[in-house]
Protein backbone atom coordinates (compact mmCIF):
# COMPACT_ATOMS: atom_id res chain seq x y z
CA UNK A 1 0.00 0.00 0.00
CA UNK A 2 1.42 3.25 -0.89
CA UNK A 3 2.64 5.49 1.93
CA UNK A 4 1.62 9.30 1.83
CA UNK A 5 4.22 12.12 2.89
CA UNK A 6 2.03 11.97 6.43
CA UNK A 7 2.22 8.68 8.37
CA UNK A 8 -0.66 6.57 8.38
CA UNK A 9 0.34 5.57 11.62
CA UNK A 10 -0.34 8.55 13.76
CA UNK A 11 -2.05 9.26 17.41
CA UNK A 12 -5.61 9.96 16.86
CA UNK A 13 -5.01 12.69 19.55
CA UNK A 14 -2.49 15.00 17.89
CA UNK A 15 -3.14 18.58 17.81
CA UNK A 16 -5.08 19.23 14.72
CA UNK A 17 -2.58 21.08 12.20
CA UNK A 18 -3.22 24.66 10.85
CA UNK A 19 -4.27 26.22 14.09
CA UNK A 20 -2.38 28.59 15.68
CA UNK A 21 -0.63 27.70 18.55
CA UNK A 22 1.84 30.09 19.26
CA UNK A 23 2.70 33.63 19.80
CA UNK A 24 3.79 35.27 16.17
CA UNK A 25 7.27 35.96 15.30
CA UNK A 26 9.69 38.01 17.72
CA UNK A 27 12.15 35.61 19.16
CA UNK A 28 15.48 34.52 18.55
CA UNK A 29 15.52 33.30 14.86
CA UNK A 30 14.96 36.63 13.51
CA UNK A 31 17.92 37.74 15.32
CA UNK A 32 19.48 34.57 13.54
CA UNK A 33 18.29 35.36 10.43
CA UNK A 34 19.61 39.45 10.99
CA UNK A 35 23.13 38.42 11.32
CA UNK A 36 23.24 35.74 8.16
CA UNK A 37 20.99 38.30 6.28
CA UNK A 38 23.42 40.96 6.79
CA UNK A 39 25.77 39.32 5.17
CA UNK A 40 24.14 36.74 2.36
CA UNK A 41 20.48 36.49 3.19
CA UNK A 42 18.72 39.60 3.33
CA UNK A 43 15.31 38.43 2.52
CA UNK A 44 15.56 36.99 6.10
CA UNK A 45 15.99 40.24 7.81
CA UNK A 46 12.50 40.91 9.45
CA UNK A 47 12.87 41.46 13.07
CA UNK A 48 14.42 41.82 15.91
CA UNK A 49 15.86 39.46 19.10
CA UNK A 50 14.54 39.07 21.64
CA UNK A 51 14.23 37.14 24.74
CA UNK A 52 16.37 34.27 25.52
CA UNK A 53 15.37 32.08 29.02
CA UNK A 54 17.02 31.20 31.33
CA UNK A 55 18.60 27.59 31.73
CA UNK A 56 17.00 25.03 34.28
CA UNK A 57 20.20 22.96 36.08
CA UNK A 58 21.02 20.05 34.92
CA UNK A 59 20.24 16.73 36.79
CA UNK A 60 23.23 14.58 37.25
CA UNK A 61 23.55 11.61 35.78
CA UNK A 62 25.55 8.34 37.32
CA UNK A 63 27.30 7.33 34.33
CA UNK A 64 30.42 8.98 32.76
CA UNK A 65 29.50 12.24 30.81
CA UNK A 66 31.03 14.39 28.24
CA UNK A 67 30.60 17.83 27.22
CA UNK A 68 31.89 18.79 23.48
CA UNK A 69 33.02 22.88 22.97
CA UNK A 70 29.51 23.63 21.82
CA UNK A 71 28.24 22.36 25.13
CA UNK A 72 26.22 19.24 24.08
CA UNK A 73 26.54 16.79 26.87
CA UNK A 74 26.70 13.62 26.31
CA UNK A 75 25.93 10.14 28.64
CA UNK A 76 27.83 6.85 28.05
CA UNK A 77 25.49 4.21 27.60
CA UNK A 78 26.84 1.24 29.37
CA UNK A 79 26.48 -2.14 26.82
CA UNK A 80 23.51 -4.66 27.66
CA UNK A 81 20.81 -6.64 26.85
CA UNK A 82 16.75 -5.40 27.07
CA UNK A 83 13.40 -6.57 25.90
CA UNK A 84 12.47 -4.21 23.35
CA UNK A 85 8.61 -3.75 22.25
CA UNK A 86 5.47 -4.65 24.11
CA UNK A 87 2.36 -7.07 23.82
CA UNK A 88 -1.24 -6.87 24.69
CA UNK A 89 -1.79 -8.90 28.31
CA UNK A 90 -3.53 -11.47 26.88
CA UNK A 91 -1.40 -12.35 23.92
CA UNK A 92 0.38 -15.50 24.13
CA UNK A 93 3.92 -15.98 25.15
CA UNK A 94 3.90 -12.53 25.57
CA UNK A 95 7.05 -11.16 27.74
CA UNK A 96 6.69 -7.30 27.98
CA UNK A 97 2.96 -6.88 28.83
CA UNK A 98 1.13 -3.41 28.55
CA UNK A 99 -2.69 -3.00 28.34
CA UNK A 100 -1.88 -0.41 25.54
CA UNK A 101 0.33 -1.91 23.70
CA UNK A 102 -0.21 -1.18 19.97
CA UNK A 103 0.18 -3.93 17.12
CA UNK A 104 3.41 -2.29 15.65
CA UNK A 105 5.02 -2.39 19.54
CA UNK A 106 5.66 -6.31 19.33
CA UNK A 107 6.39 -8.36 19.77
CA UNK A 108 8.92 -7.86 22.75
CA UNK A 109 12.19 -9.67 21.62
CA UNK A 110 15.86 -9.57 23.71
CA UNK A 111 17.77 -7.14 22.22
CA UNK A 112 22.03 -7.09 22.76
CA UNK A 113 23.38 -3.24 22.70
CA UNK A 114 26.94 -2.49 22.81
CA UNK A 115 28.09 0.95 24.96
CA UNK A 116 27.23 4.36 23.21
CA UNK A 117 26.97 7.83 23.61
CA UNK A 118 23.29 9.53 23.76
CA UNK A 119 23.14 13.25 24.97
CA UNK A 120 21.30 13.84 27.88
CA UNK A 121 18.43 15.98 25.99
CA UNK A 122 17.24 16.70 23.18
CA UNK A 123 18.52 19.05 20.61
CA UNK A 124 17.65 22.64 21.92
CA UNK A 125 17.11 25.66 19.90
CA UNK A 126 20.17 26.98 21.08
CA UNK A 127 22.10 24.08 19.92
CA UNK A 128 20.71 24.14 16.55
CA UNK A 129 21.03 27.88 16.09
CA UNK A 130 24.47 27.61 16.26
CA UNK A 131 24.58 25.17 13.54
CA UNK A 132 22.68 27.46 11.27
CA UNK A 133 24.99 30.61 11.78
CA UNK A 134 28.22 28.44 11.09
CA UNK A 135 26.75 26.92 7.82
CA UNK A 136 24.58 29.75 6.72
CA UNK A 137 21.38 27.63 6.54
CA UNK A 138 19.09 30.62 6.26
CA UNK A 139 16.91 28.78 4.60
CA UNK A 140 15.61 26.97 7.16
CA UNK A 141 14.56 30.11 9.16
CA UNK A 142 11.10 30.03 7.69
CA UNK A 143 7.89 31.55 8.46
CA UNK A 144 6.56 28.06 10.39
CA UNK A 145 10.34 27.72 11.95
CA UNK A 146 10.31 30.82 13.57
CA UNK A 147 6.77 30.67 15.15
CA UNK A 148 7.36 26.57 15.68
CA UNK A 149 10.40 27.68 17.85
CA UNK A 150 9.68 30.95 20.05
CA UNK A 151 10.35 29.46 23.31
CA UNK A 152 13.97 30.29 23.90
CA UNK A 153 17.25 28.69 23.19
CA UNK A 154 16.82 26.25 26.11
CA UNK A 155 13.47 24.58 24.11
CA UNK A 156 14.11 21.50 21.94
CA UNK A 157 14.41 22.57 18.56
CA UNK A 158 10.80 21.62 16.58
CA UNK A 159 10.28 21.88 13.06
CA UNK A 160 13.34 19.41 11.95
CA UNK A 161 12.97 16.66 9.53
CA UNK A 162 15.55 13.75 9.32
CA UNK A 163 17.05 14.71 6.27
CA UNK A 164 18.04 18.28 8.21
CA UNK A 165 19.03 15.92 11.42
CA UNK A 166 21.66 14.80 9.09
CA UNK A 167 22.92 18.25 7.98
CA UNK A 168 22.94 19.10 11.69
CA UNK A 169 25.34 15.34 12.45
CA UNK A 170 27.31 16.47 9.18
CA UNK A 171 28.30 19.75 10.67
CA UNK A 172 29.15 18.20 14.20
CA UNK A 173 31.30 15.74 12.59
CA UNK A 174 33.32 18.24 10.82
CA UNK A 175 33.78 20.52 14.14
CA UNK A 176 33.56 17.90 16.93
CA UNK A 177 36.16 14.92 15.67
CA UNK A 178 33.57 12.79 14.31
CA UNK A 179 31.09 10.06 15.18
CA UNK A 180 27.94 11.41 15.46
CA UNK A 181 24.68 10.12 14.35
CA UNK A 182 21.37 9.45 15.54
CA UNK A 183 20.58 6.28 17.68
CA UNK A 184 19.24 3.31 16.36
CA UNK A 185 15.59 2.48 17.38
CA UNK A 186 17.39 -0.21 19.76
CA UNK A 187 19.60 1.80 21.37
CA UNK A 188 16.69 4.61 21.87
CA UNK A 189 14.32 2.37 23.73
CA UNK A 190 17.25 0.85 25.62
CA UNK A 191 18.37 3.93 26.30
CA UNK A 192 14.72 5.02 27.27
CA UNK A 193 14.31 2.00 29.97
CA UNK A 194 16.94 2.07 31.42
CA UNK A 195 17.51 -0.82 33.05
CA UNK A 196 13.76 -0.88 34.02
CA UNK A 197 10.52 -1.82 32.86
CA UNK A 198 8.59 1.49 33.19
CA UNK A 199 5.41 2.68 31.06
CA UNK A 200 7.01 5.92 30.60
CA UNK A 201 10.85 6.56 29.87
CA UNK A 202 11.86 6.83 33.90
CA UNK A 203 8.85 6.58 35.19
CA UNK A 204 5.27 4.83 35.83
CA UNK A 205 3.86 8.57 36.54
CA UNK A 206 3.70 10.29 33.41
CA UNK A 207 3.70 13.75 34.72
CA UNK A 208 7.43 13.46 36.77
CA UNK A 209 8.67 12.57 33.30
CA UNK A 210 6.61 13.72 29.92
CA UNK A 211 5.74 17.18 28.90
CA UNK A 212 2.11 15.81 27.04
CA UNK A 213 -0.82 16.86 25.74
CA UNK A 214 -2.48 17.45 29.03
CA UNK A 215 -0.11 18.83 30.75
CA UNK A 216 2.36 20.46 28.10
CA UNK A 217 -0.06 23.87 27.34
CA UNK A 218 -0.13 22.47 23.43
CA UNK A 219 3.71 23.78 23.10
CA UNK A 220 7.56 22.58 23.16
CA UNK A 221 8.85 23.18 26.57
CA UNK A 222 12.60 23.82 28.10
CA UNK A 223 14.95 20.35 27.72
CA UNK A 224 15.67 18.52 31.07
CA UNK A 225 12.72 20.72 33.06
CA UNK A 226 11.31 17.13 33.77
CA UNK A 227 12.74 14.36 35.64
CA UNK A 228 15.61 12.51 34.19
CA UNK A 229 15.57 8.77 33.53
CA UNK A 230 17.57 6.44 35.88
CA UNK A 231 20.77 7.24 33.47
CA UNK A 232 20.25 10.95 33.73
CA UNK A 233 18.52 10.98 30.17
CA UNK A 234 15.23 13.90 30.22
CA UNK A 235 12.56 14.25 28.04
CA UNK A 236 12.84 10.61 26.62
CA UNK A 237 9.23 10.62 26.53
CA UNK A 238 7.71 13.60 25.66
CA UNK A 239 8.36 17.38 24.68
CA UNK A 240 9.42 16.34 20.85
CA UNK A 241 9.56 12.93 18.63
CA UNK A 242 12.66 12.15 18.52
CA UNK A 243 14.35 10.59 14.55
CA UNK A 244 16.06 8.05 14.63
CA UNK A 245 18.23 5.90 12.29
CA UNK A 246 15.70 3.20 11.12
CA UNK A 247 13.71 2.72 8.20
CA UNK A 248 10.31 1.89 9.19
CA UNK A 249 8.39 -1.85 9.68
CA UNK A 250 5.29 -2.28 10.82
CA UNK A 251 6.46 -5.06 13.47
CA UNK A 252 10.00 -5.94 14.64
CA UNK A 253 9.47 -9.50 13.10
CA UNK A 254 12.83 -9.75 11.89
CA UNK A 255 14.60 -6.93 13.61
CA UNK A 256 18.54 -6.94 14.41
CA UNK A 257 18.94 -8.55 17.76
CA UNK A 258 22.44 -6.47 18.14
CA UNK A 259 20.81 -2.86 18.56
CA UNK A 260 22.25 -2.11 14.92
CA UNK A 261 19.67 0.24 12.77
CA UNK A 262 17.25 -1.79 10.88
CA UNK A 263 17.58 0.38 7.14
CA UNK A 264 16.96 -2.86 4.62
CA UNK A 265 13.97 -3.76 3.53
CA UNK A 266 10.40 -2.10 5.07
CA UNK A 267 9.26 1.26 4.13
CA UNK A 268 12.12 2.83 2.83
CA UNK A 269 10.36 5.83 2.78
CA UNK A 270 9.62 6.53 5.78
CA UNK A 271 11.91 6.93 9.33
CA UNK A 272 11.28 6.36 12.65
CA UNK A 273 10.48 8.54 15.69
CA UNK A 274 10.26 7.46 19.52
CA UNK A 275 8.94 9.21 22.54
CA UNK A 276 6.00 10.90 21.48
CA UNK A 277 5.62 14.86 22.30
CA UNK A 278 3.90 17.87 23.74
CA UNK A 279 0.63 16.80 21.27
CA UNK A 280 0.59 13.33 22.04
CA UNK A 281 -1.84 11.63 25.35
CA UNK A 282 -0.07 9.08 27.65
CA UNK A 283 -0.26 6.55 25.47
CA UNK A 284 1.70 8.40 23.01
CA UNK A 285 4.44 8.96 25.49
CA UNK A 286 4.73 5.57 26.38
CA UNK A 287 8.40 3.81 26.36
CA UNK A 288 7.52 1.50 24.07
CA UNK A 289 5.27 3.50 21.72
CA UNK A 290 6.33 3.63 17.69
CA UNK A 291 5.87 6.39 15.04
CA UNK A 292 7.09 6.54 11.88
CA UNK A 293 7.30 9.74 8.74
CA UNK A 294 8.33 10.85 5.60
CA UNK A 295 12.65 11.69 6.22
CA UNK A 296 11.61 15.49 4.95
CA UNK A 297 8.30 16.00 7.09
CA UNK A 298 9.12 19.13 9.59
CA UNK A 299 6.11 19.29 11.83
CA UNK A 300 6.13 21.51 15.26
CA UNK A 301 6.18 18.24 17.65
CA UNK A 302 9.33 17.22 15.94
CA UNK A 303 13.02 17.31 16.58
CA UNK A 304 16.19 15.00 17.51
CA UNK A 305 18.66 13.62 19.94
CA UNK A 306 22.35 12.98 19.37
CA UNK A 307 24.25 9.90 19.65
CA UNK A 308 28.40 9.09 19.13
CA UNK A 309 29.85 5.97 18.14
CA UNK A 310 31.79 4.89 21.73
CA UNK A 311 35.28 4.12 20.47
CA1 LIG B 1 11.48 13.56 23.53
Amino acid sequence: MPLSVFSPHRPPNHSPHGQPRHQPLANAWLGVGKVLCTSLFLGLCVGMAALLPSTPAQAQSALKTTTNSLGMKLVRIPAGSFTMGACKPDTPNCTQPDPDAQGDDGPPHRVTVKAFWLADTEVTQGQFKQFIMATGRADLITEDFIKNNNVGDHAAITGVSWNDAQDFLAWLNKTQGGGYRLPTEAEWEYACRAGGQHRHCGSDDVESVAWHLNNSGSRVHGVASKRPNAWGLHDMSGNVWEWVQDVWYDSYYGAPTDGSAWTSGGYQIHRVLRGGSWSDSALGVRSAYRNNYAPVVRDDFIGFRLARTAQ
